[in-house]
């Protein structure tokens, strides 16, 4: 079993969505972030970081549990224990683990700071908004290109690399991103929608 430690963020829903993909049964357990429950020290003990998502296997190596915490790390976990969403020959699969790199060190922490700086920040900055908003409309001009060279971003095969890519793209209008400027990221975007694993996984924590 697997225990999910949650909030309904995209860095958590990559998770969820993982989940329902590959099938794997899972607990969720809510971490409100709002009210500071990541700070406990029965969750520091699970994520030194204070950060969700977090998961523990019950069923991990040796037959001990084993806990995890960072997104992509857990995706990866998760492909390699299941033999699913990750492909098995070396190209494809370096393929697939830059593009998650890239949604990790970039389309995440700049989406991120975009929806911050124009949704919660105390007092108005404009410098930040006009730094953070370029960057991710330059990130979003990447996905675009790959995106028209191959239909999902590892390449013919969708991979953790979507599935860490797609909810940050989700909350497109948190970001005032018009998806039509980004025909390749709309079409791509749409097609993951679809997607009964990715609407059940997008609904968690429910
Ligand atoms: N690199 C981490 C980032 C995790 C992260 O920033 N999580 C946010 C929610 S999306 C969080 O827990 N924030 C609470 C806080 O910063 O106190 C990952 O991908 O797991």
């Amino acid at each position: 079993m697997i225990e999910l430690y949650t909030w309904g963020t995209p860095n958590g829903r990559k998770v969820s969505v993982m989940l329902e993909e590959v099938g794997l049964p899972y607990n969720v357990h809510k971490i409100d972030i709002g009210k500071g429950d990541q700070f406990t020290p029965t969750y520091v003990a699970i994520n030194p970081n204070s950060k969700i998502p977090a998961i523990v296997d019950t069923d991990g190596f040796e037959g001990k549990a084993y806990s995890l915490f960072e997104s992509g790390a857990i995706l990866v976990y998760l492909a390699g224990k299941t033999g699913k969403l990750l492909p098995p020959t070396t190209r494809d699969k370096y393929t697939a683990l830059q593009w998650l790199m890239f949604q990790m060190g970039g389309v995440g922490p700049i989406f991120g700071q975009v929806h911050h700086f124009i949704r919660a920040a105390k007092v108005e900055v404009p410098y930040a908004i006009e730094r953070y908003v370029k960057e991710k409309d330059r990130l979003y001009g990447v996905l675009d290109r790959r995106l028209g060279d191959a239909p999902y971003l590892g390449g013919d095969e969708y991979t953790i690399a979507d599935i860490a890519t797609y909810p940050w793209v989700a909350r497109y209008e948190w970001h005032k991103t018009d998806l039509s400027r980004f025909p390749n990221v709309k079409r791509w975007f749409d097609a993951i929608a679809a997607r009964p694993a990715v609407q059940r996984g997008m609904a968690v924590p429910s």
